[in-house]
């Protein structure tokens, strides 16, 4: 069976609506880069100059010129097995290829969670990445399964910042504990754990301030929140979720790297895929840093977050010529 009718099976067996979030949120990316994939392989057969248009189109995406040289290599190797001199049969391959470089061997998407008690989750990123609007998302999710919720307000550093995660509390209807603006973020996590304790909550979600005027700083305040939660739960912190913004390109690739330094990241968010052209970022991200990705944010709505899948994400970007797959018999090898 080829790559595509398998991708297409797991397609069928996801529901609509997550097929659809996946695509439309897509679609920017789509249209730029799978497009671009589909005139290429429309216009000329596969040779040295096909590959280095290619390269020049993932690069485009901001796959990383690093894993695209990767990419490259795995498919040229293919082409010269399997004797493959026409575009259309690399097509399924190209997808097959990306899937196993967002999927590490035996890996686990999910989020790691207390089986039996509170799950307490930490967020952060710099500022305007979505750490606030992702908890929101986050939050209505574990609503839905019928869990327990309860915020935490710990950007008490930025202006207007309580008010906003309130009114995502208000939205998905879960409480939020704060204290006033500017106090201590390690203070805000303690009484929220008290509070998750006492009311008998699932899940907490703590929200961080987004600055990252120095090192030192962020350092020193995001280890503080962490021995709280360290010291006052076992296991605690469950998730440390780092929020990058695709929009930001590479840059989100410094990002990550720096705040691994400076704290445990478990997985990474990236959000606003919606946003841009260059969706290639989370290939990039992927195979570049030993963090897996857990959610990807594909709209600022309450539902557009998804659990990320490697074979939904590749899936929705190729759903175009998925959609072509069944009289395209001479794409199976
Ligand atoms: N299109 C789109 N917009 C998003 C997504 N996630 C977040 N946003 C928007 O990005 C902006 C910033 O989001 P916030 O959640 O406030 O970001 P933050 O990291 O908490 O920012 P600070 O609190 O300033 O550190 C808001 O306008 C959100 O609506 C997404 O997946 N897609
Ligand atoms: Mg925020």
């Amino acid at each position: 069976m080829s790559f595509f009718k398998k991708l297409k099976e797991t397609f069928t067996k996801t529901t609509e609506a997550v097929t659809k979030t996946f695509t439309d949120g897509l679609s920017k990316t789509r249209s730029a880069v799978v497009d671009k994939i589909g005139q290429l392989i429309k216009s000329r057969k596969i040779d040295d100059e096909f590959f280095e248009e290619l390269e020049e189109i993932l690069i485009g995406a901001d796959v990383g010129v690093h894993t695209v040289m990767e990419l490259t290599e795995r498919l040229r190797k293919e082409v010269k097995e399997k004797k493959i001199t026409n575009g259309y049969e690399l097509q399924p391959i190209l997808a097959e290829q990306l899937t196993n470089l967002l999927r590490k061997d035996n890996e686990d998407l999910s989020l790691q969670l207390n089986p039996n008690g509170l799950s307490v989750i930490l967020f952060v990123g710099v500022n305007g990445v979505g750490k606030t609007t992702t908890i929101g998302k986050i939050a209505h999710k574990f609503k839905e399964e019928g869990k327990k919720v309860l915020l935490a307000a710990g950007d008490t550093f930025r202006a207007g910042a309580i008010e906003q995660l309130e009114v995502w509390g208000d939205r998905v209807g879960v409480p939020v504990v704060k204290k006033e603006a500017n106090s201590d973020p390690a203070a805000v996590v303690f009484d929220a754990i008290e509070e998750a304790k006492k009311t008998g909550a699932d899940i907490l979600l703590c929200d961080t301030a987004g600055r990252l005027q120095n090192k030192a700083n962020l350092m020193q305040e995001l280890n503080k929140i962490y021995r709280v939660i360290e010291r006052e739960i076992s296991d605690g912190p469950h998730e440390v979720l780092l929020v990058l913004d695709a929009t930001t390109g590479q840059n989100a690739l410094v990002q990550a790297k720096t705040f691994q330094e400076v704290a445990k990241v478990s997985g990474l968010v990236l959000t606003k895929l919606d946003g841009t052209a260059k969706g290639g970022i989370v290939v990039a991200i992927r195979n570049e840093l030993n963090i897996p990705v857990k959610f990807v944010g594909l709209g600022e709505k309450m539902t557009d977050l998804m659990a990320f899948d490697p074979e939904k994400y590749v899936g929705a970007l190729f759903a175009d010529f998925l959609d072509g797959e069944d009289d395209q018999e001479y794409v199976e090898g």
